[in-house]
């Protein structure tokens, strides 16, 4: 037999199971197309990073001596679709099997599936570069009522070691969350992530973008995001080196000028390949273990990816299709406009929608209290809402997105990922950011020209779901102050709310052109 090997643009691991099981006849592809360039208008710093990373992982292939195909963008005979490409090469080199790894979204995931009988059948490996499989979740979730991100995060914990020392968690707490809920106070200095050089090939992959893709989101004169591994590892010890310390106290923290704060910016690297989990978490345990950092820091980044993004994903492959279809609280409203262009009067959301213009980046605060809050308060639909946060952020694939965008910021999965929506007011974002006093709007009124639109909007969304959300106990304290409200004044919020809505200009469809 001779198998043509298919690497999916972020499935670039020399440890990828495709790759690992090789036979020396197999030839690789990877294939640039426009099929999964142009699904959503990604970012042009995702398309730039996705097709500048492929070029350098097939030239790294070849060194290792595989026979790589390929396929880029401006080939003739380039059918693009990923299916459609790999059927006809596997042809050009007279293969007679498909293989690859299981790709990170279920549209492709069951495109593939639909293969495997097929004249030329596609095989499928798991992907074994995270800490868990999708049957591994399955069997921790199996016969529980609520799957909570708690427990699981402590089987994690207990299954890898990691911060574990004879059987308890190292610190004597699995968790540190109640210390790391700062602001930023004064002036603090943080610290400028490493800046990449670029040379030939990825520039020639940012000119393809540029030339295919000329209307996205986004300037490529100003990305700086790791394209090879080496690059990947100088951001990697870069966090730790410089931002690991400070991470846990102002994980939660949003400022007016700094755009990634203590945060790693190693979320696209992970997606795609060029790190792995398993040594992202070992290099921040050292850390600790060496003294140089403390245990909330280690321990809230390390939950970060053993947990959540194990969980998320874990809970993706387990209520696909199903999953995406959800909408729960029954919203309907296209996205607003602004989220394409940055254009409100809205301070906070004005810099969150520009620094994702900048950087293809906002950090998880941002995306879930600021446009990820406003997008629940406002009650956007979810098929919207998603298509947005999967074309804007450099680290976007399905299997991560969706449970964060549906489940964490909608509410839309009915209370799976989370026990209660992240609903807050402008007091919340006041407390946590510097945006209002650079804002026209005021945090501490609710009615009036001057009045935060969250705070009415706040209200009024807690009125509206009042039926499916009033007997949440996590919600009760806050109906409960809804419910001593005076009903005049109630009536007044509700109507400033409303005309705040009806005049909220939205768009349907992508609000840009959306381009093949
Ligand atoms: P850090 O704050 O430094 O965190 C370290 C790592 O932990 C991240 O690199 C990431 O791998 C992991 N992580 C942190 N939070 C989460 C989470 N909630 N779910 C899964 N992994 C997490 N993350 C993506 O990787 N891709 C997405 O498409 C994505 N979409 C999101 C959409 C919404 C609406 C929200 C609220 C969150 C989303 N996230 C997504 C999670 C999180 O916001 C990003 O992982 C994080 O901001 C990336 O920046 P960082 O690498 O600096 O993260
Ligand atoms: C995101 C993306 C883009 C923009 N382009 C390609 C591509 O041309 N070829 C490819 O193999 N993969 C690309 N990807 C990533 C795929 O969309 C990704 O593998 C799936 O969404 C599953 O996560
Ligand atoms: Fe955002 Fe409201 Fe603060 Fe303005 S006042 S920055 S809209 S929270």
């Amino acid at each position: 037999s001779k198998p043509l090997l298919l690497v999916l643009g972020d499935q670039l691991s020399l440890s990828l199971a495709t790759l690992r099981h090789a036979p020396d006849n197999a030839v690789v592809a990877l294939c640039e197309v426009a099929e999964e360039a142009s699904y959503v208008p990604h970012h042009s710093h995702k398309l730039g990073l996705f097709f500048a990373a492929m070029r350098h992982f097939a030239y790294q292939l070849r060194q290792q001596g595989f026979e790589v195909h390929y396929s880029n963008l401006d080939d003739a005979d380039n059918c693009h679709s990923l299916i459609g490409e790999a059927e006809r090469l596997a042809r050009l080199y007279g293969c007679d099997e498909i293989r690859v790894t299981r790709p990170g979204e279920w549209r492709l995931y069951e495109a593939m599936l639909n293969r495997q009988t097929a004249e030329l059948p596609w095989q499928l490996h798991e992907d074994d570069r995270f800490f868990t499989t999708p049957d591994d979740f399955s069997q921790w979730a199996e016969g529980r009522k609520q799957l909570r991100l708690e427990y699981f995060y402590r089987e994690q914990r207990k299954r890898t070691g990691l911060l574990m020392e004879d059987g308890k968690p190292m610190g004597g707490q699995w968790n540190f969350d109640h210390d790391n809920r700062e602001p930023i106070k004064g002036d603090l200095a943080f610290p400028a992530p490493p800046r990449h050089h670029y040379e030939k090939m990825t520039q020639a992959a940012f000119d393809a973008v540029e030339r295919h893709f000329p209307d996205h989101m986004g300037d490529l004169a100003t990305f700086n995001w790791p394209v090879t591994r080496r690059q990947a590892l100088t951001d990697l010890r870069h966090f730790l080196d410089h931002c690991l310390a400070d991470f846990g106290r102002y994980q939660d923290a949003i400022s007016e000028s700094a755009d990634f704060l203590f945060h790693s910016r190693l979320s696209a690297a992970l997606n795609i390949g060029l790190l792995s989990p398993q040594e992202v978490c070992r290099a921040a345990e050292q850390r600790y273990l060496d003294g140089e950092a403390p245990i909330n820091a280690v321990e809230g980044f390390i939950r970060q990816i053993l947990g959540w993004r194990e969980y998320v994903r874990g809970l993706y492959w387990t209520q696909m299709p199903d999953y995406k279809r959800r909408n729960s609280l029954g919203f309907e409203r296209d996205l607003p406009s602004f989220y394409w262009d940055a254009n409100t009067d809205m301070h906070c959301l004005k810099r969150a929608v520009e620094m994702t213009m900048d950087n293809g980046y906002a950090h998880h605060i941002q995306r879930l209290m600021v446009t990820g809050n406003f997008a629940l308060l406002c009650g956007v639909k979810p098929e919207a809402l998603c298509d947005w946060y999967l074309a804007v952020y450099i680290d976007a694939c399905e299997w991560v997105e969706l449970p964060n965008t549906l489940g964490m910021v909608l509410h839309a999965d009915g209370g799976q990922m989370g026990s209660k929506p992240y609903c807050a007011s402008g007091k919340y974002i006041n407390k946590m950011s510097d945006h209002c006093q650079h804002c026209r709007y005021s945090p501490n009124q609710v009615t009036g020209e001057k009045a935060c639109p969250f705070n009415s909007l706040y209200w009024h969304f807690l009125e509206q779901h009042r039926d499916t959300l009033q007997h949440n106990p996590r919600m009760k304290l806050i109906y409960g102050s809804l419910d001593r409200m005076a009903s005049d004044k109630r009536t007044v919020i509700h109507q400033q709310a409303q005309q705040f809505l009806d005049q909220l200009e939205t768009s349907p469809g992508y609000g840009q052109p959306h381009h093949t």
